[in-house]
Parts: C-alpha cells; sequence; structure tokens
C-alpha cells in the first residue's frame, strides 16, 4: 500500500524521486506550479519537452495523461507533467482529474520511482475546488496498484492543505 503524507509548501523544494507538474498540453510551460517547475529547473526540462512535442506529442499531451522528462536541476531525479482537467460545472470531469494521478503513478512506475510528489492539479488556474480534488487524488492514489512506496502531496495554500488533511483523517 502506498504511504500518502502531506506537506505545505514548494514542490519546487521537495527531494523525491519524481515530482508531477500540473502542466497543460502545450508542454511549454505557463504559470502556477508548472512556472515554478521551470523556473527553478531550468532549460533542460523545457528542452525534453521540446523534444517531446516534436517527437511522440505533435498535438500536446492530452489531457489525464503524463509523461515523464528530467527534473534538471530541481531535487528530484524526474518531473512527471501531467495535464489536469478545467474544472466546470456543467460536465463532471473527475475521471479525467482521476486519471491524471493514475497516469502519474503509472508513469512512476515505469521510470522506477519510489517517492512521487503531486500538487493539486486543476486547483489552480483550472478552477476545481480544493475540498473535492482532495477527495478524487486521495482516493485515486489510495486504490492504484503501484509499486510507488509514498505518495506525498504538497500543498502551497492553507485550503488546499487543509482539504487534504480532512481527507486523510
Ligand atoms: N508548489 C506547490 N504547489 C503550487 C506551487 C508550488 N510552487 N505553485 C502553485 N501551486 P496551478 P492548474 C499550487 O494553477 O490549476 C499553469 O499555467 C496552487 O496553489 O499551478 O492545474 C499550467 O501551465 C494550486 O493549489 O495548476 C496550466 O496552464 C495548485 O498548485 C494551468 O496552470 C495547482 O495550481 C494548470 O492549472
Amino acid at each position: 500500500m502506498v504511504t500518502i503524507r502531506l506537506v505545505q509548501g514548494d514542490i519546487t523544494e521537495q527531494s523525491a524521486d519524481a515530482v508531477v507538474n500540473a502542466a497543460n498540453s502545450s508542454l511549454l510551460g505557463g504559470g502556477g506550479v508548472d512556472g515554478a517547475i521551470h523556473r527553478a529547473g531550468g532549460p533542460e526540462i523545457l528542452a525534453e519537452c521540446r523534444a517531446l512535442r516534436a517527437s511522440r506529442y505533435g498535438r500536446g499531451l492530452p489531457v489525464g495523461q503524463a509523461v515523464a522528462t528530467t527534473a534538471g536541476r530541481l531535487p528530484a531525479r524526474w518531473v512527471i507533467h501531467t495535464v489536469g482537467p478545467v474544472f466546470s460545472r456543467e460536465e463532471d470531469r473527475s475521471e479525467l482529474l482521476a486519471s491524471c494521478h493514475r497516469e502519474s503513478l503509472r508513469i512512476a512506475d515505469e521510470i522506477g520511482a519510489r517517492t512521487v510528489a503531486f500538487p493539486a492539479v486543476s486547483t489552480g488556474v483550472y478552477g476545481w475546488p480544493p475540498e473535492d480534488a482532495a477527495r478524487i487524488a486521495v482516493e485515486t492514489v489510495r486504490a492504484a496498484r503501484t509499486s510507488v512506496e509514498e505518495v506525498r502531496f504538497v500543498l502551497f495554500d492553507e485550503r488546499a492543505y487543509r482539504a487534504f488533511a480532512e481527507r486523510l483523517d
């Protein structure tokens, strides 16, 4: 079974085998945690993302999928980029958010990562209410069949931290 831990802080400072990036389909960077990871990790990450766009992901990384690159200068070995869904009140996109977590763990297994740090995917620019995102993230990780030993949710703000903490009680 995966051990789940919570940390309040900046994911770019986490030592882990892999850190997950809440990216967008372009894989070419953005704001929020994506911007922070590229800034702290340096240009090697973007270079690998561009190579992925030029090869396997010519049309971008689809929502709900994940792919690994180097972590550059971050204190991690890999970045696993995943694309969360934009929150919608009209359409239930929960399965796509669950898929981000499942696929990130599948990629972690492929590269042999045993400790994986996740941000609260989709809860920033993409507008997902943190309480609901925490439910989906925790349920999906608990149900996953994976060799990952530790999933660390790294929550930047107090509301997200509280939402995840309540789910783990
Ligand atoms: N460490 C940990 N969590 C962080 C950090 C950090 N350094 N910075 C922000 N967060 P967001 P999304 C939290 O917007 O909603 C980007 O432009 C933040 O408080 O980063 O999936 C991408 O390129 C929030 O709780 O990701 C996409 O276009 C959580 O990370 C789009 O945003 C996710 O917020 C993706 O939107």
